[in-house]
């Protein structure tokens, strides 16, 4: 009896190691308009995959995480996905797998884009593993997120963060969407050239590198290439977004 319920348990443990998808940006048709993650609250347990998808085109988004008290600037030692610009629908559709490590918190995370306006005071925020009561909901979080006043922090993350990593940027990258600006710094070329995919070429990064190594446009200091990806950033925003 006892060995059975050992093999009930585990047979629980691994259906437990779940996927689940949350969309990242929309149409400006959807309901909700451009600036949402579908859906933007989620259960997961540890082990759970969340796969964002980044399908809402045109758009430049990213999936940073942030805290409750703080939710438009980042978390430090969180994690970050970097943006992709996506000129129109991909295809494929671009990932970013972030397994759940720590289930006993909520995990908060925000969009950074600022263009047209910040994406975050817009209500693009979204938790994983948020309390359904109390006062560190969802909405909670959502509302004070739409209060936030000023540009949403545009420092870069990681991506190990805190209670949930990934170990690889986005990917794939398709021809005609731009990723930049991500954790490990290897994945920032524009010109689609490059095979930046995520499928093994990115190393694993523990969590420290806190500046994208390159830019779309220069090859300026990293300080500089950070500004300019925000730049660049807010100049496709404005133009798509
Ligand atoms: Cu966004």
């Amino acid at each position: 009896m006892i060995f059975t319920a050992g093999l009930t348990a585990l047979a629980f443990a691994s259906a437990a190691s779940a996927q689940m998808t949350i969309q990242v940006g929309a149409e400006s048709s959807s309901q909700g308009g451009i600036f949402q993650y579908i859906p933007n609250s989620i259960s997961a347990p540890n082990g759970t995959v969340v796969t964002f998808q980044f399908s809402g085109a045109p758009g430049n988004h990213t999936v940073t995480q942030s805290s409750f008290a703080d939710p438009c600037n980042p978390l430090a030692g969180g994690f970050d996905s970097g943006w992709i610009f996506l000129s129109a629908a991909a295809t494929p559709v671009p990932e970013w797998n972030l397994t759940i490590t720590d289930d006993t918190k909520p995990i908060w995370f925000y969009c950074k884009q600022l263009a047209p306006s910040p994406h975050c005071s817009a209500g693009m925020v979204g938790a994983i593993n948020a309390p359904t009561t109390g006062t560190n909901t969802f909405d909670a979080f959502q509302k004070a997120a739409v209060a936030f006043k000023g540009n949403s922090g545009q420092g870069v993350g990681a991506l190990v963060g805190v209670g949930a990593s990934a170990s690889a940027d986005i990917g794939p990258v398709p021809s005609g969407a731009t990723l930049y600006g991500t954790p490990s710094g290897s994945a920032a070329s524009p010109t689609a050239t490059s095979p930046s995919t995520g499928s093994g070429t990115t190393s694993s990064k523990s969590g420290t590198t806190t500046s994208p190594t390159t830019s779309p446009t220069s090859s300026a200091s990293s300080l500089g290439a950070s500004f300019l990806s925000a730049a660049v950033a807010a100049i496709l925003g404005i133009s798509f977004a």
